[in-house]
Order: C-alpha cells, then sequence, then structure tokens
C-alpha cells in the first residue's frame, strides 16, 4: 500500500489537498491531507468516495465509434489510432471544405487541473476554429459584474475569518460548496462568538445552522444591498473617509437611489420583514470586520449582474474593505497571475469567431457562414447541464454533424457522438491546480494509471495536435515542462514559488500582502458609478427595478425556479458512483406545503413539472425548504436517472444583464400529478 499526495480536481473553490491510498495499483481510498494549513485534513462527502469514481463499472475504457443512431448510445471499441486517424482526417476534411472556423473545441468544467483544463483550448486555438465563449453556463456574470465594480482581483482571503466578526453567506449555501470556508467560521463562531448570517431563498444546511437567516425572494438581493446602504447612512454607520479615499460615485447613489430603498419598499421587494432588514443593517454596520461569503446563486437570471454588483458595493459603504477579515469574497482566482496564454493560446488568430457556451442547441442548429461542422466536447455534458437542452439534443443529432465527446464515462452528450474517447480521472494525471476560492497553489500526481486505455485531456491534445501538423513546443511538452512555461513572465506570489518544492507537491500559499482590498477599476476606485456600464447601455449605478419579461412570465405560470447545487451530486460529474446516486436520491423538486397543498400533492409524488418549453417527471419533496410560490431543483441530474427529462429542458437560454451568463432562474413553470401509469413505466 502506497499514499499519494494528489489534489481534488472537482469543480470546487476550496481545492483539497487528498491522499489517495493506492493498493496493488488501484485506488482504494480518498481522503482529506491533514498537513494542508486551509484544507486541513477532511473531504467533502462527494469525494470521500472517489475511490468509488475512478474505480467505477461505468468507465470508460477504449475509444468507441458509432454503430447505431445519434443519441441511441449504441457503439463499438476501436483503437486509439483508429480513432485519431478517424478524427484528424474528418477535421482536414471540413478545414478544406468549410475553413477551421467550422470546428468547435467545447472544454470547460474544473474537473481537472490548468493544463487538462487548458491544452484542449490551446489545441482549437492554434487550429483557428471557432472559439467557446467558456463559462457562461456558469460564472461569467458574476465574474463580469465583480470586474466593473472592483476590477479584475481576487477578494478576501477566507482564511483572514480568524479577524472577522460577522460572516455574511450571501446567495453561498457554504455548508455545501465551500466546506472549509465554512468549517473554519463555525470554529470562530465557538472560539470567538462570532455571528454568521445567511441570505438565501432556501433555508439551506448553512441558514439551519445561522444566527440569522433571511429567506430572501429571488432576484432582489440588489433592493436588500440598497436597504442595508439607506440605513447604514440613516443612522450614521457609513465610513465617510473610506468612501472619500476609496470610492467613486457614491454621493450620486446617495441622492438618487437610496432614498427609493426605505426599509418598508425593501421588505416588500424582498419579502422580507423590516425588523430582519433593519437586524441586518444593524449586525452589518456595527460590526468590525464584517466578511461577505458571496454565491453565484443570485446571478443565475436576467439581473444577476446588478444584484450580485450591489451587494459588492456595500464593504464599501461600511469601510469593511479596509479592514483584515472584512470585505467580500466572491473568487480568488484573478490574484494569481500565471502566464496562462502559454497553455491556453499558444499560437493562432487573435480573434475568431465566438460561441456562447450556454447558446450550444441555438449555434448547432442555427449559425451559419460557415455553419458548425465538427464539435469535440471534453469535460462537459451539454446535453444536460445547458439550458434549452431540447435544442442541444436536436443540433447534436444532426447527420451532417462529426462530433468526438472525451469523458470518463457515457454522458447524455456522449451517446450523440460519433466517436467517444476514454478519459482519465485527475487522480490517472499530473497537473497544477490553483484553488478559485482560497489562495493556493499546488501539484497533484498521477497515483496510479489510467483505468483501461483512457488517456488525460493532455496526452489527447497532443496526439491530436501532432496528426493537424502543429509544431507549437507546448504540444509536446511533458506535464510538468509544460506547467514550468506557466510560470514564465508572472510576477505575482504564484511565480515566487520554489519549483522544487512545487513539483514534489508541497500546497504553495499565494496570498498577496495586501493592506485592504485593492481596486483594480479604471479609476482604481470602487465604483459605485460604472462608466464601463454606462458605455455598455447599462445603467451606471446600482439600483433594483423588475425585468419585464420575468414579470410576463411571473404572470403566466404560478411558481419559480430555485436551483441550487446537489449536495451529493455536482451536475452530472459524480453520476457513476452507485452510492452518491443513491445518497442524493432519485432526480427531486421541493416544494411549499401550502403550494403541494393547492394542488393535492404530497411528499414522496412522482410529478410532471412543466411550463411552455415542455414537461419532466421528478419526485416530491414537500417541506418548508423553500418559501410559498417557488420550486426548488437541486442539481440537474441525467436524463435517465429522473422519471423523466432534466431541468434544463424547462430553461430558456436568453442572457443576463452582464457577462451574458445563463438565467436559469428566471423560469416559470408549474407542478401537478404525473399523469399516466403507463408513462411511468415507460419511463422506468
Ligand atoms: N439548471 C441549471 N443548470 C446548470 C447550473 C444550475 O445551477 N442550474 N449550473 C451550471 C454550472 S455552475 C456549471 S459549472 C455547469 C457544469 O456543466 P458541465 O461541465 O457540463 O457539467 P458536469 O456534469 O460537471 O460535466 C463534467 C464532465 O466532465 C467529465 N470529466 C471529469 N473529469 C474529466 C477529465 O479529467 N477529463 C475529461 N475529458 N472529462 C472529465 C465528467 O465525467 C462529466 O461528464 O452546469 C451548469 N448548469
Ligand atoms: N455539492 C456541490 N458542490 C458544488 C457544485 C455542486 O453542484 N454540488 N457545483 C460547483 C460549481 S460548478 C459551482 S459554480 C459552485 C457554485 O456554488 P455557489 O457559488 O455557492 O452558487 P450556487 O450553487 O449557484 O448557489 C448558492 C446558493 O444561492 C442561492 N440562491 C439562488 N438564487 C438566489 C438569489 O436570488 N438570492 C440569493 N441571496 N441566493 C440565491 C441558492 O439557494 C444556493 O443555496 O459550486 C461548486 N460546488
Ligand atoms: S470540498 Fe471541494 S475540493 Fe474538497 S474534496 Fe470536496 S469537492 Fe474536492
Ligand atoms: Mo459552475
Amino acid at each position: 500500500m502506497k499514499s499519494v499526495r494528489v489534489v481534488c480536481a472537482h469543480d470546487c473553490p476550496d481545492m483539497c489537498s487528498l491522499i489517495a491510498h493506492v493498493d496493488g495499483g488501484k485506488v482504494v481510498r480518498v481522503q482529506g491531507d491533514a498537513d494542508h494549513p486551509y484544507t486541513a485534513g477532511f473531504a467533502c462527502g462527494k469525494v470521500n468516495r472517489d475511490a468509488d469514481l475512478v474505480n467505477s463499472p461505468e468507465r470508460l475504457t477504449t475509444p468507441l465509434k458509432r454503430i447505431g443512431p445519434k443519441g441511441s448510445g449504441q457503439f463499438a471499441p476501436i483503437t486509439w489510432d483508429a480513432a485519431l486517424d478517424e478524427i484528424a482526417a474528418k477535421w482536414k476534411a471540413i478545414i478544406k471544405s468549410d475553413g477551421p472556423l467550422a470546428i468547435l473545441g467545447y472544454a470547460y468544467s474544473a474537473h481537472q487541473g490548468l493544463m487538462n483544463r487548458g491544452l484542449v483550448n490551446g489545441l482549437f486555438h492554434a487550429l483557428g476554429t471557432s472559439r467557446l465563449q467558456a463559462g457562461t453556463v456558469c460564472d461569467t456574470c458574476c465574474e463580469a459584474a465583480w470586474d466593473v465594480t472592483v476590477g479584475p482581483v481576487g477578494g478576501a482571503d477566507p482564511e483572514s475569518v480568524v479577524h472577522s466578526d460577522l460572516v455574511v453567506a450571501w446567495g453561498a449555501d457554504l455548508a455545501a460548496t465551500n466546506v472549509h470556508f465554512w468549517a473554519l467560521a463555525e470554529e470562530q463562531r465557538k472560539k470567538r462568538g462570532i455571528k454568521i448570517v445567511v441570505i438565501d431563498p432556501r433555508r439551506t444546511r448553512s441558514a439551519k445552522a445561522a444566527d440569522l437567516y433571511l429567506p430572501i425572494r429571488i432576484g432582489t438581493d440588489a433592493a436588500l444591498a440598497l436597504g442595508v446602504m439607506h440605513i447604514l447612512v440613516r443612522d450614521k454607520l457609513a465610513d465617510r473617509d473610506y468612501i472619500a479615499k476609496h470610492t467613486l460615485g457614491f454621493d450620486q447613489v446617495e441622492r438618487e437611489v437610496l432614498p427609493k430603498f426605505t426599509p418598508a419598499r425593501t421588505a416588500e421587494i424582498t419579502g422580507l420583514s423590516v425588523a430582519d432588514i433593519e437586524k441586518l443593517a444593524s449586525m452589518y454596520g456595527n460590526a468590525k470586520a464584517a466578511l461577505v461569503r458571496l454565491g453565484e446563486g443570485m446571478t443565475r437570471l436576467t439581473h444577476g449582474g446588478q444584484a450580485l454588483r450591489t451587494v459588492v458595493l456595500l464593504p464599501g459603504v461600511s469601510g469593511h474593505y479596509g479592514v483584515k477579515g472584512g470585505g467580500s469574497l466572491l473568487l480568488t482566482a484573478a490574484s494569481c497571475d500565471l502566464n496562462y496564454a502559454a497553455v491556453r493560446k499558444p499560437s493562432g488568430p487573435a480573434t475568431a469567431r465566438m460561441v456562447n457556451h450556454l447558446r450550444l442547441g441555438e449555434e448547432l442548429l442555427n449559425m451559419k457562414g460557415p455553419p458548425i461542422r465538427a464539435l469535440y466536447v471534453s469535460a462537459n455534458n451539454p446535453a444536460v447541464t445547458c439550458p434549452e437542452v431540447h435544442k442541444v439534443q436536436k443540433g447534436l443529432a444532426r447527420e451532417d454533424l462529426f462530433t468526438v465527446v472525451h469523458d470518463p464515462f457515457m454522458t447524455d452528450t456522449a451517446k450523440y457522438a460519433d466517436i467517444v474517447l476514454p478519459a482519465a480521472s485527475y487522480l490517472e494525471t499530473d497537473d497544477l491546480y490553483r484553488a478559485y476560492g482560497a489562495y493556493w497553489m499546488q501539484w497533484g500526481r498521477k497515483a496510479v494509471e489510467p483505468a483501461g486505455e483512457a488517456r488525460s485531456n493532455v496526452d489527447v491534445a497532443q496526439a491530436l495536435a501532432k496528426r493537424m501538423g502543429l509544431t507549437d513546443k507546448i504540444f509536446a511538452l511533458s506535464p510538468e515542462d509544460a506547467a514550468r512555461e506557466l510560470f514564465k513572465g508572472s510576477t505575482g506570489p504564484a511565480s515566487k514559488a520554489d519549483p522544487a518544492k512545487l513539483f514534489a507537491g508541497e500546497p504553495i500559499h499565494i496570498a498577496h500582502d495586501w493592506d485592504g482590498q485593492p481596486f483594480k477599476t479604471p479609476s482604481g476606485k470602487l465604483e459605485f458609478y460604472s462608466e464601463q456600464l454606462a458605455k455598455q447601455g447599462l445603467p451606471p449605478m446600482p439600483d433594483w427595478v423588475p425585468d419585464p419579461v420575468e414579470t410576463a412570465e411571473a404572470g403566466k405560470w404560478p411558481l419559480r425556479l430555485l436551483t441550487a447545487p446537489g449536495y451529493f451530486q455536482a451536475h452530472t460529474a459524480f453520476s457513476g458512483v452507485g452510492f452518491l446516486r443513491t445518497r442524493e436520491g432519485k432526480p427531486f423538486c421541493i416544494l411549499h406545503p401550502e403550494d403541494a397543498k393547492k394542488r393535492g400533492l404530497k411528499d414522496g409524488d412522482q410529478v410532471r413539472v412543466f411550463n411552455d418549453r415542455g414537461e419532466i417527471g421528478l419526485m416530491l419533496k414537500v417541506a418548508d425548504e423553500v418559501q410559498p410560490g417557488i420550486l426548488l431543483v437541486p442539481g440537474q441530474r441525467p436524463t435517465g436517472e429522473a422519471l423523466s427529462g432534466t431541468i434544463n429542458m424547462l430553461c430558456s437560454d436568453r442572457y443576463t444583464d452582464m457577462g451574458e451568463g445563463a438565467t436559469y432562474q428566471s423560469t416559470w413553470l408549474d407542478v401537478g400529478a404525473w399523469k399516466a401509469a403507463s408513462q411511468v413505466a415507460a419511463a422506468e
């Protein structure tokens, strides 16, 4: 038995250091690494099972070629050489007839580190194909909102919570998606009596443990933040010195916007009581170091950018941005200034046609000049995770589309592929990792050889680059030598890492020695007034106004969709682990008891969830975990697991106000009893 120090590659802000116990060439157990200062010895409930993920009997072990209709999942094994030769021949033919823009590389997910994630994009960049505007399904809205307000720079260090006296989890279910920060905050509560506030439409696990829980109405966070600012000003809790030195445009907001957000009107918009709003403002305004941990949940709707931006402005009014243990944290990644271009953009044209990640269906069906003729999907499952899944499926079913999917599992998307390639997991490949929710970086070594004939993303990108005649150096380097390229030309704390320590697998701390939150906006200040937004035709100042499309939908349908992470599943990446599937349960939705009663539904019923886009079938849980008028559907589960369909069949591909992100929660719908027994039997 040997122990290998590895790094968790699952899309999670914590980036745990882990120990993989290996026996007879197999990972037998994965557990937390006690020697990491932040992730300190425990992994979450999902990754504790990663031995089951890497050894899953559902793993793909050879390349496959389609032998049945698209979507049917009928394949026959082929050799790697045959698969790679066919891909290269098809791509060359398409480039000759339609040009490189007819090819799209679709790679995003962070279940790998920087190399396995970046080099696939590097391949398509060098080939000059159409490019994916990546991450719009996830965080481009919140990132764009943060960037116009604070600038492209990381937020507070989660480890600074040892100096905080208040933590506000604003639209973040920390006990689910940020468990090490949650553990640290809880420890501080026990040791020093700090307070924890949770603002979330779902009574999450974090909410149940909070000192104050505010069940805010979805999409009204901007109003709540403005209501709190109104009270801070009224009660002389605004830090006038800080505002004068470090912010831009607050005077105009104070004059033109804040008067509209009286406690009474804020209560009316947010669905919260005036007493709770006053309490929040008083706790926040009187705290010495309040740390706001922001989640992405509030941005997954039409005015999501405005919501996040407004909340991000709040610590500028109280001056908490200037205090250790204060401020706000959305992401930290922007402060790790590695030379990413070495891997992601080795060569190729400076600009190319962009395809929005969340509009895959639309673009497969309707893009012209040239249409997309070849698609390469790596580490993504758009047939489940993209909005407008019906369109995605229809696009993937196109007979004239040549699709390759590289994944460890036969996903819903892979079922539509012409060629499926078996992927190695993070435990089977070397990579460099940097956290996006903490200031740490670490090299993760492969613990075992890949299952069957599985190959890593780096390996496959390099093999395809060679066949396509690309000569960039990065396509010939070992993962370690390629990783060294990332450090060339970088200047921040990451560049100071001792390579000997780094490549030996030691966690490297990459926190900046900041005296208060820096702002990298055009003015160098926290921008209450944003000229950048004005130029885009967006409101330059924070505000809350209803969205007309959402109002129209709300007039047609009685329930609004709330989307939140699954506790034992993350999107579809753990669906190959039987234990976790069972632990999460059959795909379900949650309805408030009042709404269930109105519809004659009870806990445990099979229900149909429907709107203009279609209908899906889920199990029903009845609980006051949500307010009346809301239907919560945790996670996105593969189509075969639910009674019928998957939630994104009901969501539109409309964009958010900033960052062209996904608006899953701008979805209205209804729930009723599941219809015919024959249909249920057919679905099962
Ligand atoms: N309705 C709704 N939809 C959503 C969201 C929501 O909140 N509501 N959330 C959105 C968000 S935040 C995100 S990030 C997206 C996620 O969307 P996706 O990235 O499409 O989702 P995953 O299911 O995580 O798919 C990751 C795939 O990568 C594979 N994989 C894992 N490791 C490797 C590897 O090393 N190499 C390769 N080649 N493959 C690998 C996994 O098996 C899995 O099939 O979903 C979005 N969709
Ligand atoms: N267990 C688990 N962990 C995960 C994932 C997972 O699927 N499962 N996904 C990973 C990925 S890809 C990502 S991007 C991150 C995302 O993690 P987070 O940034 O934490 O964001 P979300 O998961 O979208 O939502 C967080 C919370 O926002 C709440 N919320 C929704 N709408 C609103 C609103 O209008 N206002 C407020 N105040 N709150 C709202 C939801 O109820 C939810 O509890 O998590 C990662 N970690
Ligand atoms: S908490 Fe996050 S980083 Fe840690 S093991 Fe779980 S998924 Fe991985
Ligand atoms: Mo995400």
